[in-house]
């Protein structure tokens, strides 16, 4: 949309079972831990801005996942596209957040060489029916809301109302038939 910030997020989500190390069957999903900059400290996908020189949000999004995580995706699909908005004073008078962004979700399933740490991210695999236990503050508190259409795989979208950068006001959200 006119006037959003355009942004992509990818949750890279492994399939359960095959692991004998492992107790668990449920499917995994690599978060990283952000290390600086927006949304410092809490768990989360990777992802980023997409710049003038990105042919397209998919490769903005496939960009940001080999910068952030050493990861090259083989696979992405949209799934989502979440508006976020801060409408108190304090956000209107500074960047980064002055603007609505539209945030891309996509679900990547395969990807190429090896997780490393950046100076971003601090990669963890999760099992997905663990990821609930971070909604006690360590996600943003919008992705409590769309992890279960995420995780079931339907397609979404969204729109959040913050306001002080992390306080959710209110939002709305709806699965959706296409993207
Ligand atoms: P720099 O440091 O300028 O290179 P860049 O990596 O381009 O930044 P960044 O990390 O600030 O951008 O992008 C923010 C990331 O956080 C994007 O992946 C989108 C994601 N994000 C922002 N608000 C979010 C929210 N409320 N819920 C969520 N992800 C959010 O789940
Ligand atoms: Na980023
Ligand atoms: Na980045």
């Amino acid at each position: 949309r006119e006037g959003h910030k355009l942004l992509t997020l990818v949750l890279f989500v492994k399939s359960g079972g095959g692991d004998s190390s492992r107790n668990s069957h449920s499917p995994r999903v690599l978060l990283g831990r952000k290390k600086r900059g927006f949304g410092q400290g809490f768990y989360n996908g990777f992802g980023g801005k997409v710049e003038a020189s990105d042919a397209s949000i998919l490769t903005a999004a496939a960009r940001e996942m080999k910068e952030e995580s050493g990861l090259v995706p083989t696979d992405l699909a949209l799934k989502g596209v979440l508006t976020f908005i801060w409408d108190d004073a304090e956000a209107e008078q500074s960047s980064p957040n002055a603007q609505p962004w539209d945030v891309h979700v996509y679900k990547c399933t395969e990807c190429e060489g090896d997780v490393v740490e950046t100076d971003e991210m601090a990669p963890v695999w999760m099992d997905v029916d663990k990821v609930p236990e971070l909604y006690d503050g360590r996600m943003w508190e919008d992705d409590q809301h769309w992890h279960p259409l995420f995780f079931a795989d339907k397609l979404f979208r969204g729109t959040f109302h913050f306001e002080k950068t992390t306080v959710l006001k209110h939002f709305t959200l709806e699965e959706v038939s296409e993207i």
